[in-house]
């Protein structure tokens, strides 16, 4: 409760809080013989001093490097069943058992073209040509001399979900290919100022050095604006899967254009019209016409708890929370449905609010037990609102694969059974 009372909120709004939760959590009464009752059948329950206080535990350092307890094991990567796939293919953040917006660096989402290279930094190199008066070879160290920043954003693949049906049961199976760090590195303008640009120069084409080459052509003002390398992740360096030992990052442009393992830039007048920006990442629409150079990854939001193949122990308190985005900006709010979408009541934005970063949200909500539908809707602070998937097909037609921002709906049974209401 200290949490949600540290917020101002109206007094109405306080006394449904409370009523939401008086007598609503699912906990046990101690009064009476109930401690006594607890703790029969098993050596670890109060009454009763549990093993682990009876000796001491692991010495400090047992881990060099730490991993989660024992008993999160299945907190991990969601990954395809077709193994044959697995050097062109993603696997997804486990969004459902995350919490805040920060994705822990061991299960943030992978797409990788051509596998990932095991790249020796000291024999890493960043070329820098093309339209620039000075051209410019670096070195990792040379890199790491430039003035950094950290910055907390978003990285989303635009593929998140696809259009293509089955749409899959959990969160993590719809939009796990979303994931949010604190990034380090150096800004893109700086380097580029280094170099200096010629006035022609009008894109810069990145290229990586995995078994890929992957190729994206980036317009020279984002590179001017917002764009980093990035060779820290969460505080330590970038994970192979993330791109050591360098990559691009563009805030709030679709993922497939933040280039990892990056070995050059090439200033340009006119984009390459490579592999990743024509055959694919680009959407054929209902006209024959194709959408090309969609950078922008549109407001969008989940809720992660209660989600798809999770289950609600009993009527009475739950809090309805999850994450919201937008590639144009900040989340300014969102709004949770508990009546499949008839009405729509506006959810708590927990701080910090960051712009092109996950926003978490919460809801309190008191379920009565019956089936029901519950969704959110983000908006963001262009007053772009995040669409149904009814209304984005009929702008957009069917034959789309990138860019779904869909409402995502999930149905809660009797049971307490959460699955995946959109058929
Ligand atoms: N060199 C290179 N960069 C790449 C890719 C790749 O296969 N090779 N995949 C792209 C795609 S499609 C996405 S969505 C993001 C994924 O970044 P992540 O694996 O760090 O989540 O990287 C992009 N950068
Ligand atoms: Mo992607």
């Amino acid at each position: 409760m200290s949490e949600l009372s540290d917020h101002p909120i109206s007094a109405s709004r306080r006394r449904f809080l409370e009523s939401a939760i008086a007598g609503g959590i699912a906990a046990t009464s101690l009064a009476g013989d109930a401690l006594a009752e607890i703790g029969k059948g098993t050596e670890n329950l109060p009454p009763k001093i549990p093993e682990w206080m009876k000796t001491p535990g692991d010495p400090v350092g047992s881990q060099l490097y730490g991993t989660p307890s024992q008993f999160e094991k299945h907190v991990v990567r969601n990954v395809p069943k077709n193994a044959a796939q697995m050097i062109s293919a993603s696997s997804r953040a486990p969004l459902q058992d995350l919490d805040g917006i920060i994705t822990p660096n061991g299960v943030f989402y992978e797409r990788h073209h051509g596998g990932i290279p095991n790249i020796d930094p000291e024999q890493h190199r960043l070329i820098l040509h093309g339209l620039v008066e000075k051209p410019l070879i670096f070195t990792m160290e040379d890199i790491r001399q430039f003035p950094s920043q950290s910055r907390i954003y978003f990285l989303e693949c635009s593929g998140n979900p696809t259009y293509t049906k089955p749409y899959g049961k959990t969160a993590s199976d719809l939009v796990g290919l979303v994931s949010c760090a604190e990034w380090t590195g150096v800004s893109l303008k700086l380097v580029l100022q280094e170099a200096g640009l010629k006035p022609e120069a009008k894109w810069i084409v990145a290229e990586g050095a995995d078994a890929a080459a992957m190729t994206r052509s980036i317009p020279i003002e984002k590179c001017l604006d917002d764009a980093m390398l990035v060779y820290s992740q969460n505080g330590e360096r970038l994970r192979p899967q993330q791109g050591y030992p360098l990559r691009v990052f563009l805030p709030g442009f679709e993922g497939n254009m933040s280039v990892k393992w990056l070995r050059r830039l090439k200033v340009t007048a006119e984009p390459a019209y490579s592999r990743e920006e024509t055959s694919k990442y680009t959407d054929l629409m209902a006209d024959g016409s194709s959408r090309e150079f969609t950078f922008y990854m549109e407001a969008k939001s989940i809720i992660t708890r209660p989600s798809g193949e999770q289950r609600l122990s009993a009527p009475g308190f739950h809090e309805i929370t999850g994450i919201a985005w937008s590639g144009h900006g900040k989340i300014s709010r969102v709004d949770i449905s508990v009546d499949e979408g008839k009405s729509w009541q506006e959810a708590q934005l927990q701080d910090p609010v960051l712009t092109r970063a996950l926003t978490r949200f919460r809801f309190p909500w008191r379920w009565d037990g019956k089936p029901v539908v519950i969704q959110s809707r983000a908006t963001d602070e262009t007053g772009y609102v995040q669409p149904t998937l009814a209304q984005l097909i009929a702008v957009r037609g069917e034959n789309s694969f990138y860019h779904n921002n869909a409402i995502w709906p999930w149905r809660i049974a009797a049971n307490g059974e959460v699955t995946n209401a959109q058929v």
